[in-house]
This record gives C-alpha cells, structure tokens and sequence, in this order.
C-alpha cells in the first residue's frame, strides 16, 4: 500500500484544497493529511475560520482523504513519514523547495497551485459583497 502525506490548513474549504487532495491521493493507495491546529495557526500567523473541529471533519468528509492528524509543529513531518510509513510527502508548488530535506525518507512531490483561487480570496471578496 502507497502512503502518501501533506499538511495544510484547509480553511473554507475549497476547490483549489480539493484539487490538491486529489492528485496527491492519486500518487498512492492511502492520503493522509496533516491538519494545523488552531495553535499551530496562531504561529503561521492564521486564523482560521473554522476551528480545527470543523476543518477535520470537513476533511474526513472526502473520498479522498483516508485519515487527518493534527498538524502541532512544522517538526513532526520527518517522525509523522517514519511513523506512518510514508512513501510519498505532497505539497502545493508555492512550497517549492521547502521541505526538499525529506527526501531521504520518502518522494517529495510539489503539486501545481490551482490559480484563482484562496481562502484569502473568498474572505477579501466577502468583505466587498
Ligand atoms: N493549495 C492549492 N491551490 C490553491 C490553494 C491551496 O494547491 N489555490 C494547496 C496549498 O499549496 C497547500 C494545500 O492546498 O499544499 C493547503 O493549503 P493551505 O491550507 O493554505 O495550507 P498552508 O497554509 O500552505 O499550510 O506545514 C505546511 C503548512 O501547514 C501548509
């Protein structure tokens, strides 16, 4: 079984988030994503919308997704590989680079960002409604 792994925020859901999730889960047999806490938020700077309750069970709501951990520390990536089994680790290309230090435990793949389209985006064209 393929393991595959990525992390994010995934507030407001949206297509962008599940074109991502998509690919990634195509890469393997079995998508886990690790989810940002409310508290790893406050130190990415974000807020999320929908507190971490919500956002997983959003999460574990797609086809998919196969399991959702608590993303706690920017640290955990290396351990979550090793203690999951991962095979292959998934981010978004505006992460391109960032995390090219795992490869000696797993393939680091960078997914093209869907254009258009962010949370940032819905809240700013929200505000001006
Ligand atoms: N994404 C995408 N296309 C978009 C928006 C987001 O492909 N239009 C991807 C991002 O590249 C990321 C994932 O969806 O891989 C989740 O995006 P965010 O929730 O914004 O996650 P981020 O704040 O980038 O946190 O340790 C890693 C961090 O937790 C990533």
């Amino acid at each position: 079984m393929r393991r595959v792994i990525t992390y994010g925020t995934f507030d407001l859901l949206h297509y962008g988030h599940i074109n991502l999730l998509k690919r990634a889960r195509e890469l393997g047999d079995y998508l886990i994503v690790g989810l940002s806490t409310d508290e790893f938020n406050a130190g990415k700077g974000k807020k999320a919308y929908f507190p971490y309750k919500q956002r997983k069970e959003l999460l574990e709501s797609l086809r998919y997704v196969d399991l959702v951990i608590p993303e706690e520390a920017w640290e955990q990536k290396r351990n979550d590989v090793l203690l999951y089994q991962v095979d292959t680790f998934v981010m978004g290309s505006d992460w391109k680079g960032k995390f090219d230090d795992l490869k000696d435990v797993c393939d680091v793949v960078y997914l093209s960002r869907t254009p258009e389209i962010s949370t940032s985006k819905i809240k700013g064209d929200l505000e001006h409604l």
